[in-house]
């Protein structure tokens, strides 16, 4: 559907709220949620979906079996680990020093994949783990896959579908996450592990220590605790450039991969976020991590290269860029390694 230019001129030059929210049943119609998308994806790199289909029985289904599993006792949990990268994990985040005050679960969505490991997570009954699990990701994928299609139209591809179809691909590498934040333990300074942040008021320990999200798209939901904040994409890491994402346990918050960042040639920005450790109760977040197949060529789309806006980044697979990922620490700049020429 296309969008009246005069409705896009008008929509374009009203100002954009820091965190955008975006209304996914389109009141306006298909055409301006597409165009609303592309600019929160291009100016913020993240937006808040409201409305956006997932019935809350389904997330609360898996946080209720994700709460009965961090309930446990640690030697239980510990069978279900270590994150290689894959699997139960407490405090260390990937394998080259960072350290978080969280415990968590990484898996593969793959329903294979799930099942395997549902049987280290719930002993009794792993089908009722990997049942809530494949439901979610069923539901959050289809999410996702609409929020690509959108993105699509609103970029003007020719195949609008090219983004989704990516990763809808049966051997996707998409990734499920569920973090477990205890209340913190002090707030009166810095902690060990990622430090803290000088000059910020309330509770001053990292949580989840910055970065961007390597996939196509993630797709985050967590329960009522704050902690979530992301990096204005102009912002230079200054305590002032960070803002507050408050929590609203109804909606999922969707932000922009890198490979996304690469596919449209910079014009959807990866942003950086973090956690900062909450204070009084534990926060619990799921975060489904869209990617393509480990063969899939990221290379930008034509329609996103210009006279103007030349080619930025060198075409990769999938494969060559996780491999880079796992060999850095979690606040790297990795799409930098993939400047063209
Ligand atoms: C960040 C986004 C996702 O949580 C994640 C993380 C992954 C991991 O925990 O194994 C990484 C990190 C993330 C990027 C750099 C490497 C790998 C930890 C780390 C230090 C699951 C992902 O895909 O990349």
């Amino acid at each position: 559907m296309v969008v009246p230019s005069d409705t896009m001129a008008a929509l374009e030059s009203l100002p954009l709220d820091i965190i955008p929210t975006v209304d996914m049943s389109a009141p306006a119609g298909r055409g301006e949620l597409a165009q609303r998308l592309v600019r929160a994806c291009a100016e913020r790199g993240f937006f808040k979906a409201v409305n956006h289909g997932v019935p809350p029985s389904v997330s609360s289904r898996l946080d209720a079996a994700a709460m009965a599993f961090f309930a446990r006792p640690a030697r239980v949990k510990q069978a279900a680990g270590p994150p290689d990268p894959l699997g139960y994990g407490s405090r260390n985040i990937g394998a080259h020093g960072d350290v978080g005050e969280l415990e968590y679960l990484l898996l593969h969505t793959e329903p294979d994949a799930v099942a395997r490991k549902a049987k280290t997570i719930d002993t009794e009954d792993p089908s009722r783990f990997s049942e809530a699990v494949n439901e979610y990701v069923d539901a959050v994928r289809r999410l996702a896959c609409r929020v690509l299609d959108l993105l699509g139209e609103g970029l003007g591809l020719r195949d609008p579908t090219s983004l989704s179809r990516l990763i809808s691909a049966v051997d996707s590498d998409s990734l499920l996450r569920i973090n477990h934040y205890p209340p913190s333990r002090t707030v009166d300074g810095p902690k060990s592990g990622n430090g803290g942040v000088g000059g910020a008021k309330g509770s001053t320990a990292i949580g989840f220590g910055e970065h961007t999200d390597p996939q196509i798209l993630s797709v985050l939901r967590a329960n009522d605790v704050d902690g979530l904040q992301v990096l204005l994409p102009d912002g230079h890491g200054g305590d002032e450039d960070w803002v507050q994402v408050p929590a609203d346990p109804s909606a999922f918050f969707i932000n922009v991969g890198d490979l996304l960042q690469a596919l449209t040639n910079g014009r959807l920005v990866s942003i950086r976020h973090r956690v900062m450790a909450s204070t009084s109760k534990p926060r619990l977040s799921t975060i489904y991590f869209a990617a393509p197949p480990l063969h899939a060529h990221i290379s930008a789309l034509p329609e996103t290269v210009t006279p103007a806006s030349p080619r930025r980044y060198r075409p990769f697979t999938w494969e060559e860029y996780k491999k880079a990922m796992y060999a850095l620490r979690l606040s790297h700049n990795r799409l930098d390694l993939f400047q063209a020429g």
